[in-house]
């Protein structure tokens, strides 16, 4: 069978594994098509569960935390048992992040049973590792998990008063609760605040900011639960990580760790599956976080990202940390993969570094889902992981262009806005030639609110002397690449999530751009400008007024470079009697809205100008769903765009 990772990731293959019989499986085989990255880890530490021999038998799931309290210490190996069978079973069927949730099965049972959510609130980092923590809070089944209407894949405030922090975006989960327990404390309130945070999630400036807040707040009740597994996707990268290591191996003397020297209390490092030892350092962290002469508490837990799960847990790549529906009996499959968009971003970055030896990739803690392993490969010392830090990546891009260098920063969308500081003043104020190249662009889907490519448009509107390309399609995506690396200041190549759709080839090449549809020679009824991946969906929409409107002339045009606007599209645009854009982000703030803004800019009160109508995303939080159940309620389906023309006809 071959594995769709969850929402936000690659097509890849996956190999034989049993689903686990009680407790964990030991494997070190390598299943995985894709080879390890460079950076490998050691295998784990020793496996205590591996020891015994008889499995305990399954303990029924409790159905709230106070239930959960009640139970004898002695059942929680049973529960911990069942927890995995249905994480392992829900995400065979509905995908989603296994590898994260195998690992913080004992870890959550012991932060529910030692703090009283949601008086005591956890506040889990990302979010993504909070399944166990669901099933604990009235949520056993995660019935529908990441489906619409279903079980979100994050915490969710609608779901459930446990669920605090539901932005995915890395690093805030100590400042977050830091910021309830200040609340806490000027309400006169008892109690601890918890974060849950990854030794990934702690390489991110955010997190790194709290915790020098933390250090120096005596009489502070937070408790930092470090959740480290040694990976973010792939083993984590720099000095704290090393530190991290140095910790875990005993190599650091009593008092000598970096937190302590900081100013907080540090507890650990505990084994995070050894039940017995979790109930005893929480119990601690308490009586620590609660000293009215103490800082913030760092309880340092050490876990293995898929644990009991040999085929996330032997995975070299990433532990299974997100993983598509997959087979229980682990067949493989017989079809090869699909070319992703991503895939195919990974052979141009490739092609251009070796042409052109000034080229060097960036990538923030995810060069596998960005398609960047491939170079990695082949020229590891030009690929550089610089941990979850968006706003590093590109400063760094910034010295390194400064530096005679061409720097391509692969992101996802959604986490650019992490650094649009850094792309508008950094970047663009200084003319850096970096090019930053985002996967995920539009609509995502399962992943909710936080994971939707659709802010990136409407920032980039914003930046003087930037230079955008959407490509509709792989070809348009190989020639945006090195001619985005040859264009002097910022530029950004963006594109969606997933397969790369079927070649839709220019008509007619004009200056304003790729005619896709209608005649641009003839007075135009719509010009219909399409930015980026909804191409094919615009002809179809064209297509199908053609058939009931046929003397209509609907011109499809892609602009293929979307900013800055052409003075050529612009005068295009002029002489036609209506213009739609389309694109998939905020239709009011995007390469649309800044089309309609220029012409109506250029109207006077004889020449008014053509009516222009913007379809992309509403302005709102979109729920997760199906990426085209999405686009379709959005308007942004054939249907959707047939509508809109209809109306301008
Ligand atoms: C700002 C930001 N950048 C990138 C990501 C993508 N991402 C999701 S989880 C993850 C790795 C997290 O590692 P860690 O915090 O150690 O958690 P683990 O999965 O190991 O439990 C990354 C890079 C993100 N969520 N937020
Ligand atoms: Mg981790």
């Amino acid at each position: 069978m071959f594995r769709v990772a969850a929402g936000q990731d690659d097509v890849r293959w996956a190999g034989p594994d049993p689903v686990p019989e009680g407790g964990p499986c030991v494997s070190t085989t390598e299943h995985r098509a894709v080879a390890p990255t460079r950076r490998d880890p050691v295998p784990g530490p020793s496996r205590p569960e591996a020891d015994s021999p008889r499995p305990p038998a399954e303990v029924p799931i409790p159905s709230d935390p106070d239930a959960l309290r009640a139970l004898d210490a002695a059942e929680l190996p049973g529960l911990a048992r069942t927890l995995r069978r249905r994480l392992v079973e829900i995400c065979a069927e509905h995908g989603g992040h296994l590898g994260p949730n195998l690992g913080v099965v004992e870890l959550t049972l012991a932060l529910h049973r030692e703090f009283r959510s949601p008086d005591e609130p956890i506040v889990f980092d990302t979010g993504h590792q909070a399944y166990v923590h669901k099933m604990l809070t009235a949520r056993a089944e995660l019935q529908g998990l990441r489906r619409e209407g279903g079980t979100s894949g994050y915490p969710d405030r609608g779901e459930s008063p446990h669920d605090v922090v539901e932005n995915s975006h890395a690093s805030g989960s100590i400042a977050w609760a830091h910021g309830l327990d200040r609340a806490h404390r000027l309400a006169g309130e008892q109690g601890v605040a918890v974060a849950v945070i990854g030794d990934g999630a702690l390489t991110g400036g955010v997190g790194l900011e709290a915790l020098n807040e933390l250090a120096a707040d005596r009489g502070a009740r937070t408790v930092v639960v470090l959740n480290d597994n040694t990976r973010s996707y792939a083993p984590t990268v720099g000095g704290i990580a090393h530190h991290l290591a140095a910790l875990r191996a005993g190599e650091v003397l009593p008092g000598q760790d970096l937190f302590t020297l900081l100013g907080l209390s540090y507890l650990g490092p505990v084994d995070g599956h050894d039940l017995d030892a979790l109930a005893a350092a929480t119990a601690a962290a308490r009586t620590a976080a609660e000293d009215p002469d103490s800082a913030g508490v760092i309880l340092h837990v050490t876990t293995r990202k898929g644990a009991g799960f040999a085929r996330a847990e032997s995975d070299a790549v990433d532990h299974w940390h997100a993983t598509g529906p997959f087979s229980l009996d682990g067949e493989e499959a017989t079809k090869p993969a699909a070319r992703t968009w991503s895939a195919r971003l990974g052979e141009a970055v490739l092609a251009s570094a070796r042409s052109d030896e000034r080229v060097v990739a960036l990538s923030a803690a995810m060069i596998d889902p960005v398609g960047l392993t491939p170079m990695q490969q082949e020229m590891p010392e030009r690929v550089l992981d610089v941990g979850i830090a968006e706003q590093l990546a590109l400063d760094t891009a910034a010295g390194l262009s400064a530096g005679g260098r061409r720097p391509l920063v692969a992101l996802y969308a959604t986490f650019l806005n992490r650094a649009h500081d850094q792309l508008l003043l950094d970047l663009a104020l200084h003319g850096e030639d970096v090019t930053i190249t985002l996967d995920r662009a539009g609509v995502t889907g399962d992943d909710g609110p936080s994971h939707h490519g659709i802010w990136d448009l409407a920032l980039a509107t914003q930046v003087p002397g930037l230079t955008l390309w959407a490509p509709r399609d792989g070809a348009r995506l190989d020639e945006a690449v090195p001619t985005a690396l040859g264009t002097p200041g910022p530029s950004i190549v963006r594109f969606p999530k997933g397969v790369c759709p079927a070649e839709l080839p220019a008509l007619v090449q004009l200056p304003a751009g790729d005619v896709l549809a209608g005649d641009a020679e003839a007075p135009i009824d719509v010009l219909l400008v399409s930015v980026g991946a909804l191409a094919d969906r615009a002809v179809a929409a064209a297509e199908e007024i053609a058939r009931t409107r046929p003397g209509a002339n609907i011109v499809v045009l892609d602009p293929v470079r979307a900013l800055p606007l052409r003075e050529e599209l612009l005068d295009l645009a002029a002489g036609a009697r209506a213009v739609l854009t389309l694109e998939d982000g905020l239709a009011e703030r995007g390469v649309g809205a800044a089309l309609g803004t220029r012409l109506a800019a250029r109207a006077t009160p004889s020449a008014p100008g053509p009516v222009v109508h913007c379809l992309g995303v509403h302005l709102e939080f979109i729920a997760h769903a199906k990426r085209d159940a999405i686009l379709a309620a959005q308007g942004l389906d054939v249907p959707g765009i047939a509508r809109s023309l209809r109306a301008l006809l």
